[in-house]
């Protein structure tokens, strides 16, 4: 795909190559990464890198934009058709800098926000006590039910009229069930809060309707481009008309610098390829994927956080499996399969070595992979972190491993 680079610099080259290597030969079941598509990878490597373009569209501080103006509208356009958004931002650099300029636009410093807590599946931009939101703001958390591990809607409720914060954010990272916008909407109407929500997991989903949709009434809808929607590394931001003004001076020059046109490029094309029918068809697959991978893991005898899986993702609890997540992270990393260690609801241990992993099946479902080979994956995960401490099993696995792979190649 490089070879140019192969000769100009091979050391960088050399490394390139091991990486697609390692990503053919893996198992990867971040639920946050992806695959690109091969013109995705040529547009973000197109000579828009090259050019400045601060401001926005017809708008610009520096001459020679005319056809910047032009990718940057067909992504613009792309993206409201794609969602039904009556305003959108394609210049966040990704999704954190996307929430902060958000709250940088409709906030003032210590008003208060709620938001979910990381620990239980939101993000660190929701408003985590290290990260710039809970620093700069006042956040309150709403999380899940200690009986049914679900979002409980009756005590953000509660919170919500007892605190009545200015933005209510929802979307998640590691929840793997549906998310009721429509009722968390009415509830940020009710204690006249905006309602803001970070779709970043599960914009393909959406766009696949097998999630529902945040739109028409959300106010202000962020995300990643580069999640189950398969485009580049960036952000986005989705609003109603009439806080459309406020984000971008938020976005450009309240935060950023010149945009990068050559992500925002790859952008429109990945909205382009999400415009098309076959893109349903791939996001329906990535959730049955995830289901068909969830009964696998559970006949192998794994707890899933709320017994299941309605989205891409599955979060295990390994808490009675006399492992932690970190030691089956690094197990299965010795097996070639790749993924993360995550914070169960009300776990008991600490981040760096909690008591579950996180898994999803976006990466798989890109390679071709179906509910047949999802059974195969769980054997496999079952297996190794049964035998998470067996250097041999696991180098056992992860033949079986580089052998499912071969069939599953995807840049050729
Ligand atoms: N780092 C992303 C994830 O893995 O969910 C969220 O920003």
């Amino acid at each position: 795909m490089i070879d140019l680079l192969k000769e100009a610099d091979p050391e960088v080259y050399s490394v390139i190559q091991q990486e697609l290597h390692r990503q053919m030969n893996v198992l990867e079941m971040i639920p946050s990464e992806n695959l690109v598509s091969e013109p995705v990878l040529e547009a973000m490597g197109s000579v828009f890198t090259n050019k400045y373009s601060e401001g926005y569209p017809h708008k610009r501080y520096y001459g020679g934009n005319e056809f910047t103006d032009i990718v940057e509208e067909i992504a613009i356009n792309r993206a409201k058709q794609l969602f039904g958004a009556e305003h959108v931002n394609v210049q966040p650099y990704s999704g954190s800098p996307a929430n902060i300029a958000v709250y940088f636009a409709l906030l003032q410093f210590g008003d208060k926000v709620m938001g979910m807590s990381l620990a239980e599946g939101g993000h660190l931009t929701h408003g985590h006590a290290v990260n710039f939101s809970g620093r700069a703001y006042k956040f309150v958390q709403y999380g899940v039910s200690r009986e049914d591990e679900r979002i409980d809607y009756d005590a953000m409720r509660k919170t919500a009229l007892a605190e009545k914060p200015k933005i209510i954010v929802s979307g998640a990272t590691a929840y793997s069930r549906e998310i009721d916008f429509k009722q968390i909407h009415e509830i940020a109407q009710e204690c006249g809060a905006i309602s803001m929500t970070d779709i970043a997991h599960i914009a393909g989903l959406i766009v696949a309707g097998v999630h529902q949709s945040p739109f028409p009434f959300t106010e202000v809808v962020t995300t990643t481009t580069h999640k189950t929607l398969r485009g580049p590394r960036g952000g986005m931001i989705m609003c109603k008309e009439q806080y459309g003004q406020a984000i971008d001076k938020a976005v450009f020059p309240g935060l950023q610098g010149g945009p990068h046109e050559h992500t925002i490029a790859a952008k429109a094309v990945c909205f382009g390829e999400a415009l098309k029918p076959e893109f349903k068809t791939y996001g329906k697959q990535i959730v049955k994927n995830a289901k068909a991978l969830a009964d696998a893991l559970q006949a192998g005898g794994l707890r899933l956080v709320t017994g299941g899986t309605d989205n891409h993702l599955l979060l295990v609890d390994l808490s009675d499996k006399g492992v932690s997540g970190k030691e089956a992270e690094i197990a299965l990393d010795k097996a070639n399969i790749t993924v993360n260690k995550n914070m169960i609801p009300f776990d008991k241990r600490k981040p760096f070595d909690p008591s579950g992993i996180r898994l999803g099946t976006p990466v798989l479902t890109t390679r071709g992979m179906k509910e047949s080979e999802m059974k195969e994956v769980g054997r496999l995960i079952v297996k190794a972190v049964g035998k998470w401490n067996d250097e041999a099993m696991l180098a056992n696995v992860k033949a079986e491993v580089i052998d499912l792979c071969k069939d599953f190649q995807f840049y050729r």
